[in-house]
């Protein structure tokens, strides 16, 4: 669903007030983490304490997650490749815009392909920051929080990502979290240690 805009005569309006502007009431810069991994792996509860940790120091945070963006957004939305791929892609427009708004973002989506995830990082450019939420399968599987991997291994769920579907472990993520070895709150500070460090928000 890429293909070229069905609006004609439209005309690119420049705000006044600028993303840097922005950024400087706000105390620090507009930034999407982008945590991704498979079903179960931790995505939602790590970018939640992330958010948590960044709300206590002053920053302006939200964070986009797959399971509620389906209820909105994207309820139109089903998982063929097709479809995960417009969900991603619908999302990162999302993202570029919260981070021309200084917000830290945080997004929690599966966003199993490599390509997909690309993309979003040449639309929002050095703001984005790629967060492995690094679990293996056999963990997920065996926390299976909302019994899915169990329907899914019934046959129930067809198309299901990391069984019937496939998932692409990023090549070179700024972030990569090993949630077998640590626990929430250790991910969560690397998170915010590595925001620091590259001067995202101050120390
Ligand atoms: S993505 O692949 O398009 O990025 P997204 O993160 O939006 O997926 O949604 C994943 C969530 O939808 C999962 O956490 C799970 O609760 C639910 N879900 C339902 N069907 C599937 C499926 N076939 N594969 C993966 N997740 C599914």
């Amino acid at each position: 669903m890429t293909e070229d805009p069905k609006s004609t005569n439209i005309v690119w309006h420049e705000a006044h007030i600028t993303q840097t502007a922005r950024e400087t009431l706000a105390g620090h810069k507009g930034a999407v983490l982008w945590f991704t991994g498979l079903s179960g792996s931790g995505k939602s509860t790590i970018a939640n304490a992330v958010e948590a940790a960044l709300h206590e120091r002053g920053c302006k945070t939200y964070v986009l997650d797959g399971d509620n963006i389906r209820h909105g957004l994207n309820k139109n939305l089903g998982f063929s490749d097709e479809d995960r791929t417009e969900n991603i892609r619908r999302i990162g427009e999302v993202t570029k815009l919260f981070c021309d708004a200084a917000v830290l973002t945080l997004t929690a989506f599966i966003s199993p392909f490599q390509s997909d995830r690309d993309a979003v990082r040449a639309l929002t450019g050095d703001r984005f920051i790629e967060v492995f939420v690094n679990t293996p399968i056999e963990i997920c599987e065996q926390r299976d929080p909302k019994g899915l991997y169990e329907k899914a291994r019934a046959g129930e769920i067809p198309e299901f990502t990391g069984i019937t579907s496939p998932y692409e472990a990023p090549e070179s993520p700024e972030i990569d979290l090993h949630t077998d070895e640590k626990s929430i709150e250790e991910c969560a500070q690397q998170v915010v240690d590595y925001l620091i460090a590259n001067q995202f928000i101050s120390a």
